[in-house]
């Protein structure tokens, strides 16, 4: 495993509580074991319903189900309009969200084209919320904000990362990401990290991070020691959409040894595994590009949109996000 073995000469300087060397001898055994695992399971979650969201349609507020997802076309929303943050919104459940990163709107540069900051797009239909906006202030690891035909993009190379404000400290709902990503795939089918949420202060035996990486041309997350990796996800050529729902405690008090863990790909299931739930607690050490586990992977290619969400989608909720990403982020 190239990854784990040079990952291991290089331990992040954040970690204080465990040994990083056995951390890192489950990860990479994991993720082995994981590899030859091609086992395909179909995932159905219970739906998680409740709040209000003044954008979202009260047909689909009362049905979590989303009988008729209005995903094409919400009345009002033709032409210029479309494409606003307010109808955009009302493609997709926006219970539950906590971040939404479009890299059409809220993405500042200086002349060059370097990303400053990327906004979070959550202000705009929650007015009052403080958003989740990823920042970079050293210019040699800023992104490059790009326009091709789907729109703005950011790209990312080595070196490059935007860091993440403190939060994103209560999954006990479970925890779903939305990702369209062009991944730059390297000769071994890896473009890294495009999303690291971590990581609280250890609190019990659950986990404190999650992350979501292309690497062996495979859609992995991770949440702690555990993986769960969709083999052959990615083959680089264009706009894919990956996303993960990690379910929750399911109420009860303590986090759960063994939560489903859902991958697909658009929006088909294409791999249901197992890992420990995530624990609560305030996450100082989010961000975009750049792996927590693995410190020398940075993720190389672009990113369209990210939209993470404080609870686990049921099956029609997830599908719904992915198709709208998908109709958002075609490949070319
Ligand atoms: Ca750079």
């Amino acid at each position: 495993m190239k990854r784990a073995a040079h990952s291991i000469a290089a331990p992040p300087t954040t970690r204080s509580r465990l040994p990083w060397g056995i951390v890192m001898g489950a990860v990479a055994l994991v993720s082995c074991t994981l590899l030859v695992d091609t086992s395909n399971l179909d995932g159905e979650r219970a739906g998680v319903d409740g709040g209000t969201e003044p954008l979202v349609e009260s047909g689909a507020e009362a049905d979590a189900d989303v009988a008729s997802p209005d995903v094409v076309s919400p009345s009002g929303c033709e032409g210029a309009a479309a494409s606003s943050t307010g109808c955009l919104a009302r493609r997709f459940p926006t219970d539950g969200l906590i971040m939404w990163l479009r890299a059409d709107d809220g993405v500042e540069t200086t002349a060059d084209g370097r990303v400053t900051v990327w906004r979070d797009a959550l202000p705009k239909i929650r007015p009052g919320t403080i958003g989740n906006d990823a920042k970079q202030s050293q210019s040699a690891a800023q992104p490059m904000r790009v326009t091709e035909a789907a729109g703005a993009a950011v790209a990312f190379a080595a070196d490059d990362v935007l860091t993440l404000p403190a939060g994103f400290d209560d999954f006990t709902a479970g925890l779903s990401v939305f990702v369209a990503v062009w991944p730059q795939l390297d000769g071994n089918g890896t473009a890294g990290s495009f999303l690291a949420l971590g990581a609280p202060a250890l609190q019990d035996e659950c986990a404190r991070l999650g992350e979501l990486s292309i690497g062996g041309y495979s859609l992995d997350y991770r949440a702690e020691i555990d993986g769960v990796t969709a083999i052959g996800s990615s083959d680089g050529r264009g706009w894919d959409v990956f996303s993960v729902v990690h379910e929750g405690w399911n109420g009860q008090g303590k986090c759960p040894a063994s939560t489903t863990v859902t991958l697909r790909v658009g929006d088909a299931v294409v791999k249901t595994g197992t890992a420990r739930a995530l624990t609560k607690g305030l996450r100082t050490d989010g961000r975009i590009g750049r792996s927590w586990y693995f410190p020398d992977d940075y993720f190389n290619g672009k990113l369209g949109e990210i939209l993470v969400y404080e609870r686990a989608l049921d099956d029609a909720q997830a599908r719904q996000v992915a198709q709208y990403l998908t109709a958002r982020w075609p490949r070319p």
